[in-house]
């Protein structure tokens, strides 16, 4: 195991876990190698509910840590990004049925920390909502999470409408989480696929570099 943190994290040691957190930040330490040690334990929490070590006590017990780790790291990121700085807009999502959003959060703490605006509209969302939401915000991403299987045909149908309604041509959708893959992608009409918050970063600042220059050349 790779540091304190991730072992207490694995061992639910709440106190321990927010204490090495909050003292690593004020020593000035960057917010990004401490989401990864937690990210970390996340991962292993996950393999020990897999081999019937854990059961969904722990799991969410987990899930809160992550969280409340994550609530003390949140007003360390993109302080100093303004209006103007922003490099883009987009919208995270985990559709209705569907509750899991630690990996949404990291991806959104990731992003925030390259200077993206986040909008994040939670878990088990109706997909009305959803189209509203691109229809006022105009973002330049929409990314879906995903963990659970149902998910998949709420997902295609959302973006379906946004096809219909004309809202489609100028947004790149994005799908993530544990259960998704290129099939995935593909059968819900999604741009990119992938189950790594580093990749879907990478993935947002090559788009929007590229959009920035068509729109330097005076195209849409
Ligand atoms: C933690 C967990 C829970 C927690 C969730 C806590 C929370 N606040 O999120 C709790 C205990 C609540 C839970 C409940 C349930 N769970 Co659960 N859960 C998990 C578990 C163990 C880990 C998921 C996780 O957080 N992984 C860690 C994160 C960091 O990984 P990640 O989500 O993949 O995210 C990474 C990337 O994918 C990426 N990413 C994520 N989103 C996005 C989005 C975009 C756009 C991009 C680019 C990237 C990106 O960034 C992250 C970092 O790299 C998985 C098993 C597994 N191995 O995945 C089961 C799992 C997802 N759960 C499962 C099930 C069945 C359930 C329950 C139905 C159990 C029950 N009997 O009640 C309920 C469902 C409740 C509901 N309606 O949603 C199944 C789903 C099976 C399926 N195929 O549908 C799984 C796969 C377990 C299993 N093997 O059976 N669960």
């Amino acid at each position: 195991m790779s540091s304190h943190l991730t072992k207490n994290l694995v061992e639910l040691e709440r106190d321990k876990v927010l204490s090495e957190v909050k003292e690593r930040l004020i020593q000035g330490e960057e917010p990004i190698g401490i989401i990864e040690e937690c990210k970390q334990g996340m991962a292993l929490v996950g393999e020990k509910y897999k081999n019937q070590e854990y059961f969904l006590a722990e799991l969410m017990l987990s899930g809160d840590l992550f969280k409340e780790a994550m609530e003390l790291i949140d007003p360390y990121l993109g302080e100093n990004t303004t209006e103007s700085a922003i490099k883009g807009k987009i919208i995270l999502v985990t559709v209705q049925g569907d509750i899991h959003d630690l990996g949404k959060s990291i991806f959104a703490t990731l992003l925030k920390l390259e200077g993206f605006k986040i909008y994040d509209l939670g878990v088990d969302v109706n997909p009305d909502i959803v189209i509203e939401k691109v229809k006022e915000i105009k973002p330049d991403f929409l990314g879906f999470s995903a963990l659970l299987t149902m998910t998949f045909d709420p997902m295609k149908s959302i973006i379906d409408r946004l096809e219909k309604a004309g809202l489609r041509d100028n947004l790149e959708i994005m799908v993530g989480g544990g259960i998704t893959n290129m099939l995935v992608k593909d059968y819900i009409g999604a741009d990119f696929q992938t189950v790594d918050a580093m990749e879907g970063v990478q993935y947002c600042l090559e788009l929007i570099k590229t959009k920035v220059i068509i729109k330097a050349r005076g195209g849409a």
